[in-house]
């Protein structure tokens, strides 16, 4: 059986929630680690007030009995506070009595660059609000909080999985100007994982390369535009002889320039992705837009809005590596119980000599 997840849950909506199956019992969970993960994501300079509503933290549903994974589906939970301010607007049912709160009036005025047209049109919504509550980045926290459990599988196999914030000192400077401009700004994040064995990911289909599956677990983010692998998009101006990571007698590498992916499958080296993230499309200072209700001219929804979610794009792209990279690593090594998994992942360090 692979790992698998699913997640649901609004932005506004009583909470958001994962399912993951798949998962080898006898695994410790730490829930100060998954918490620790869930604050990560909410700090980080440019986040909006609503991080001062929202304490995000884990709750378990089904799947583990004092701190170990049973084997069954583990459901994590992570409420969301504001919903209290929603309880009419984000009402599941019919709402009763007179409208009040926050999302009573349907919002028709789509922001250029968040998904308000585009899921309007698709799926024959008369309120922008039943589009964007799904698209919102909220949903990453849930993400996170599974990203929490996957790399607690990969710590048994002596992988760790690091994001960082490319730049931060001229972020934040880039913050502070777009802020006093009511504008908004993206940037650059990275993802360092160490300890992989070389064998990730194949060449045997385009599907399984691990290049491709971390690619598309990242750009699967919100508001990610480009990925890139080692050198990435360098690599085009580079002569071979420069482009490529020459081979040592113990088969490790001097230069990092393919990412730690070779042929589609991990060659041992550190991983490395990059991620560039678009400015967020909620303006102070709206761009050109339709009133989808009149179909005049109108400039979009002005609401409450980060001015960047680099440093959260970080935590959020460290869970997706981490989640892709324990799926791929329970392919190949298996295991119903987690010292299956590790003993299968010990035998194949030893048959290919390879040290963890
Ligand atoms: C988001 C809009 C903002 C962000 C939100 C993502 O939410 P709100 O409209 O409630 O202020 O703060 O991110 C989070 C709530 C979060 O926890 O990351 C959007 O439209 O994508």
């Amino acid at each position: 059986m692979s790992l698998r997840i699913a997640t649901a849950g609004e932005s506004h909506g009583p909470a958001l929630a994962a399912i993951l199956t798949g998962l080898p019992a006898g695994l410790e969970l730490d829930r100060d680690a998954i918490d620790g993960d869930l604050k990560r994501r909410q700090q980080g300079y440019g986040r909006s007030p609503r991080q001062q509503i929202e304490q995000d933290r884990v709750e378990v549903l089904s799947g583990l009995r004092h701190g170990h994974t049973l084997g069954t589906p583990l459901t994590l939970v992570v409420r969301n506070n504001d919903h209290k301010n929603w309880l009419w607007g984000m009402n599941p049912w019919p709402p009763e009595g007179e409208p009040t709160g926050k999302g009573t009036k349907a919002v028709t005025l789509p922001r250029p660059g968040h998904a308000d047209l585009p899921g309007v049109l698709k799926y024959n919504h008369d309120d922008v609000r039943n589009s964007l509550e799904r698209a919102s980045a909220r949903h990453t926290a849930v993400q996170v909080a599974a990203g929490g459990v996957a790399k607690a599988l990969l710590a048994t196999l002596g992988i760790e999985v690091r994001g960082l914030t490319v730049d931060e000192e001229g972020l934040h400077a880039r913050i502070d100007e777009a802020r006093k401009e009511r504008d908004t700004v993206g940037g650059r994040i990275e993802v360092r994982v160490t300890g992989v064995m070389p064998g990730l990911g194949t060449y045997a289909a385009k599907e399984d390369r691990l290049d491709a599956r971390l690619a598309a677990a990242v750009m699967g983010i919100q508001a990610v535009k480009g990925v890139e692998i080692g050198d990435g998009f360098a690599l085009a101006d580079k002569l071979g002889s420069a482009a490529h990571d020459e081979i040592r007698t113990d088969r490790h590498r001097d230069t990092n320039h393919a990412g730690g992916i070779e042929g589609g499958i991990s060659n041992g080296e550190e991983i490395v992705i990059r991620a560039a993230m678009k400015p967020i499309p909620t303006l102070m200072k709206p761009l050109r837009s339709v009133d989808l209700a009149t179909g005049e001219e109108a400039v979009a929804l002005v609401e409450r809005s980060d001015v960047a979610a680099v440093e959260a794009l970080s935590v959020v792209a460290e869970a997706a590596v981490a989640w892709e990279l324990a799926v791929l690593a329970l392919d190949k090594f298996g295991g119903d119980f987690i010292g299956d998994t590790v003993a299968a992942a010990a035998a194949y360090r030893q048959r290919i000599n390879w040290g963890s």
